[in-house]
């Protein structure tokens, strides 16, 4: 039988407190007034008639008066023993904490202590009290593991959840700096870095990102940078160096002052040097300034070879019948634009001249990116092959003219890096081109940023000086 007492200011409360505590099943013992309101003392599995037991409940009701002086002086101590309060107080309200007060053997226990009166005695005779230390609760081996897992799995998903808002923080910024290009297929941050370095070389924005999405995120930036330029290097058509070894025919077309005539007059003497003077001819369309024949006829005659100046298509058509047996015909075309009317007939009589005439596109590497682009326009309707590129001895960016060879595939077929007759011309290498682009744009940025040091200098020597 459980027993209980219960104190509140009002019966009522009294009342409450019992069915809250020992339910519906209680049996309200007495009730009396006390000082400090309505005493009830109720009761749990009573069985009318057990007097015997009666001793016990007097002895419950005692420990639990007790109990709740000491928890009272407990609750006027918070935060451990106060100036002047005793020991022996303190131990019990520890005491009467550490039972478990709503058991009847809990209730013994602290019986069995008090009457002991373990508290009062002196202190050398307190042996025993220090035998009724509180046992510590046993290690529970599963309990500790399920909440080690727990603490683990919470830290995971934290983890988790951090590296998603990096993933989105990563992504919108790549797209953000993308936007340029495709926001539609953000690029990792890698690629985006690789993006930004073939954009500094000069690439077109639609190469730049074909390049970069193909590189996969590697070690280090340096490494796929390495792997960049080879892929733009083998993006980069190149037409098998053949030309001054087995010769053909070819029209070169580009704008004026591209270097079209000065790179037939350094093919035409390599042919020479190599094949004999017998083995070229020269043709020119180029009849509509004053003075245009003026340089390739000097070619003509200090080479030795034949030249022929076509002015319509009839005469095109006898200057290649007398051509045949050359090995190298070589004609030069007027860098017209596209509003002449002189820009039209010249395209036909070239175009009608069939494939057996190989049309290169000269594209000076000086010009401007658009300006290329435009040339590509303005002459494709010739029926390209080929490119050359021009000047490039003082060109300082490789990468427009790249793009307009690689997007267009339009096969670099030569390269010229000055004005000199015979020397200045040569076979593309892809990888030499790319190597060379990419050290054209290291230097602009070292230039830049020498620009931008030396900038901040004098400004702050001005400063200093006002
Ligand atoms: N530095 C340099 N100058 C060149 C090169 N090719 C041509 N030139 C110069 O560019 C100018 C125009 O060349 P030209 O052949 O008359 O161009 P065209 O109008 O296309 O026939 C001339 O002064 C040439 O000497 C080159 O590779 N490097
Ligand atoms: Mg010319």
């Amino acid at each position: 039988m459980k027993v209980k007492r219960f104190v509140a200011a009002n019966m009522q409360l009294a009342l409450r407190k019992v069915s809250q505590e020992l339910g519906a099943d209680a049996v309200i013992m007495s009730s009396k007034k006390v000082e400090d309101g309505f005493e009830v003392v109720a009761a749990l599995d009573y069985q009318p008639g057990h007097e015997a037991e009666s001793d016990d409940v007097s002895r419950q009701l005692e420990l639990q008066k007790e109990l709740e002086a000491a928890k009272a002086y407990r609750e006027s101590r918070v935060g451990g023993a106060a100036d002047g309060a005793s020991r022996e107080q303190q131990q019990r309200v520890e005491f009467a904490q550490r039972s478990d007060l709503n058991s009847t053997e809990g209730l013994e226990e602290v019986l069995r202590g008090l009457k002991t009166n373990q508290f009062d005695r002196p202190a050398a005779d307190k042996a025993p009290v220090a035998a009724a230390e509180p046992e510590l609760p046993q290690f529970d081996q599963q309990a500790f593991d399920a909440r080690v897992k727990q603490s683990e799995e919470r830290y995971n998903s934290a983890i988790h959840a951090m590296s998603g808002e990096l993933k989105e923080l990563k992504n919108w910024m790549v797209s953000h700096q993308g936007s340029a290009w495709d926001t539609s297929r953000p690029l990792t941050w890698q690629q985006s870095q690789l993006w930004q370095r073939c954009q500094d070389v000069g690439l077109e924005p639609a190469w730049a990102d074909r390049v970069a999405s193909q590189i996969k995120d590697g070690e280090s930036l340096e490494d796929a940078w390495q792997q960049a330029l080879q892929l733009i290097a083998s993006d980069l058509p190149v037409a098998s160096p053949e030309l001054l070894e087995k010769g053909g025919r070819y029209a070169l077309v580009g704008p004026t002052g591209a270097g079209k005539t000065t790179t037939i007059g350094k093919l035409a003497a390599q042919f020479v040097i190599h094949h004999g003077r017998d083995s070229v001819a020269l043709i020119t369309l180029d009849n509509y300034r004053v003075a245009a024949h003026d340089q390739i006829s000097t070619f003509s005659r200090l080479l030795g070879v034949e030249l022929h100046k076509v002015n319509d298509e009839k005469a095109f058509k006898n200057a290649l019948l007398k051509t045949q047996n050359k090995k190298l015909v070589l004609i030069d075309s007027a860098g017209l634009a596209s509003q002449d009317p002189h820009f039209q007939t010249q395209l036909s009589m070239l175009k009608k001249a069939g494939s057996g005439l190989k049309k290169l596109l000269v594209l000076p590497l000086t010009s401007q990116g658009r300006c290329l682009q435009e040339n590509y326009e303005h002459f494709k309707a010739a029926g390209l092959v080929g490119c050359v590129f021009t000047k490039l001895d003082e060109c300082f960016s490789l990468g427009p003219a790249m793009s307009v060879a690689a997007l267009t595939k339009l096969p670099v077929t030569i390269v010229t890096d000055g004005p000199h007759i015979p020397d200045d011309v040569h076979y593309p290498d892809a990888a030499k081109l790319v190597q060379l682009a990419e050290q054209m744009a290291r230097m602009a940025r070292t230039r830049w940023q020498a620009a931008e040091a030396m900038h901040l200098a004098t400004q702050s020597r001005f400063q200093q000086g006002a």
